[in-house]
């Protein structure tokens, strides 16, 4: 109530100041003053208003800048990372350079070239070849630069992964992912989704083809090892997701019947990252940043970068699926989480 109040005060202020004018106005022409030109002191003002603006206009951006610094994403924290955060940087150098320049002219020149008695007429200026070139080739040659430097980024971020990159599979799916690691022969079985069983087989491995014996399926979180490449297939069970690491800068769709891969090494571990971030809970994550229905929200996955005895030590823990299996069937224990 008190805010519809406050909104319909607003919309009466706008109104009354409206109405202000238009005494004003009325006013001047009674009196003969012509309202409708402006004068040398208007320019004048004008001019001083145009630069105080954009003056103060440059001190909020900067302000906004170090306010938010420290709310953007970390250092990054794999291989490609880096390159990609070297050329993202380097666009911002480039606008901000030339956003600085053009825009303080443009507000300047208001300011420096008002009308005045003395100046009554803007300068002629037609043409100049030269500034034409200079402003054909620069941003030009600036462009080129960018596209080719992104360019060989995205090259290498999709060109194939080495062959001793540890292979792990991302399941997508509504609303979460699976992983599954290749085990000790880093290969990945086959997998058919006619064989999928949420309760026994999630991802459907299909346990004739023998190189999916020794693959391991976890559930909740993702561990990779620090300095290894690591080579991720991410496949999709109903509709498209994404498959997004904001700490290392990569991003993939996963689309249902389709494999699709993205390769990176992981430079910064987890706990070294708590240091750097100053906080001991500091973690980590994937998230889907495709809207994939209702949960989309809460599509996301933990990521633990161990050093590589931590990560050996953490994936002996765990049961490869198919012994999970048998194990169930036979009525034994099941170790697998
Ligand atoms: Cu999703």
């Amino acid at each position: 109530m008190i805010k519809l109040l406050v909104y319909i005060a607003i919309a009466l202020t706008v109104v009354l100041l409206f109405q202000l004018m238009r005494i004003y106005q009325l006013s001047s022409e009674i009196k003969g003053k012509n309202i409708g030109m402006a004068n040398e002191k208007d320019n004048r003002s004008q001019g001083r208003a145009s630069l105080i603006f954009v003056l103060g206009f440059f001190i909020f951006l900067i302000w906004l800048i170090v306010r938010f610094k420290d709310d953007m994403l970390p250092v990054a924290a794999s291989d490609v990372g880096k390159t990609s955060d070297n050329l993202f940087m380097f666009n911002w150098v480039i606008i901000f350079i030339v956003f600085f320049i053009t825009t303080f002219m443009l507000f300047f020149f208001a300011y420096k070239y008002a009308k005045t008695a003395k100046n009554p007429t803007a300068y002629f200026y037609p043409h100049n070849d030269k500034l034409e070139l200079i402003w054909t080739v620069v941003p030009s040659i600036a462009l080129a630069v960018i596209v080719i430097y992104g360019l060989s980024l995205w090259g290498k971020m999709t060109e194939k992964a080495s062959d001793n990159a540890l292979n792990i599979q991302l399941y997508a799916k509504q609303f979460d992912f699976t992983v599954r690691y290749s085990g000790a022969d880093n290969k990945l079985g086959v997998t058919n989704y006619k064989m999928i069983d949420d309760a026994t087989n999630p991802l459907g491995m299909d346990s004739t083809d023998k190189s999916g014996w020794d693959d391991v399926v976890v559930h909740g979180e993702l561990h990779m090892p620090v300095g290894r490449e690591i080579n991720i297939q991410c496949n999709a069970r109903d509709v498209m997701h994404g498959m997004y690491f904001p700490h290392f800068r990569e991003q993939i769709n996963c689309v249902p019947g389709m494999s699709t891969y993205m390769h990176f090494v992981p430079t910064i571990t987890t706990d070294s990252m708590r240091t750097i971030m100053h906080d001991t809970a500091y973690d980590y994550i994937l998230v889907c940043n495709r809207v994939c229905g209702s949960g989309h929200y809460n599509m996301f996955l933990k990521v633990v970068v161990d050093t590589k005895a931590q990560f050996e030590k953490w994936l002996a823990t765990k049961t490869p699926q198919f012994d999970a299996i048998n194990k169930r069937s036979h009525g034994g224990a099941v170790t697998m989480k």
